[in-house]
């Protein structure tokens, strides 16, 4: 019976159609307003391939957040900025190596391998990033004995970089934060980020992590207990 078939056929196609536009529309259902902000975190030549302190894929990152960045006004970059010497080394701490980790006055701290030194092409941002309406890259890191993953407070947990006051003059109220590495900058700024009242999505396929010692998977956990929500960049209706 070619005409049943023909309906069934029809039924079908409208069926599908109803399932893939809905599947369109949950995928892209977060909303980017006047109120939200993208972060740009560290998108840095030494956090890239050949850099001193390289992410692994961490150059995978860059046209997702160039896409992603055309959705917003409101974009904030941020730049690892230490002194030559800065604390975080591991080479300025007799018989240490990167990677190993040391207590320090304000707790804990990861040794790494020179990077990110102030004025040096490894501190640059990408050059491949095209966010050309970036209104403010917070540099941070800067004083010598105090590192800071964070884009809000210093290590120390008190020194503010002066972030939450900028936003919140700007009425930003919405975070989402991208770049490297997921499991030090990204996340310490997503937890910073609740701390001061703001509502945080990490979009994780637009970050990286440098995972040492388990630090990826604690980062996830310390930001869902924390409330930050993990998404992906196709949530985004950009
Ligand atoms: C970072 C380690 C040291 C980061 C910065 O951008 O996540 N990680 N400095
Ligand atoms: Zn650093």
């Amino acid at each position: 019976m070619p005409d049943r078939r023909r309906i069934l056929a029809g039924l079908a196609t409208t069926a599908i159609a109803a399932v893939v536009s809905r599947q369109a529309w949950a995928a892209a259902s977060i909303k980017i307003d006047d109120a939200s902000a993208l972060l740009v975190i560290d998108v840095q030549n030494c956090f890239l391939p050949g850099g001193s302190l390289a992410v692994k894929d961490g150059e995978q990152v860059i046209p997702v957040i160039n896409r992603i960045a055309k959705g917003f006004a409101n974009v904030v970059m941020t730049q690892d900025w230490h002194t030559p010497g800065h604390i975080s080394f591991a080479s300025v701490h007799a018989g240490k190596k990167p990677f190993e980790t040391i207590d320090l006055a304000y707790g804990k701290q990861v040794l790494w391998p020179d990077h990110c030194v102030q004025g040096t092409d490894g501190a640059s941002l990408s050059k491949d990033l095209s966010i050309p309406q970036a209104a403010l890259v917070i540099r941070k890191g800067f004083h010598k004995d105090v590192d800071s993953y964070s884009a809000f407070t210093e290590a120390d947990g008190k020194t503010t970089t002066g972030l939450a006051a900028y936003l919140k003059a700007r009425q930003i109220e919405r975070l989402f934060v991208a770049g490297l590495a997921t499991d030090f900058c990204v996340a310490w700024t997503a937890l910073d980020a609740r701390k001061a009242g703001f509502e945080i999505y990490v979009v994780e396929d637009a970050c990286r992590g440098i995972d040492t010692q388990g630090s990826l998977a604690k980062a996830w956990a310390d930001m869902d207990k924390a409330g930050v929500k993990r998404i992906q960049s196709n949530d985004l209706a950009v």
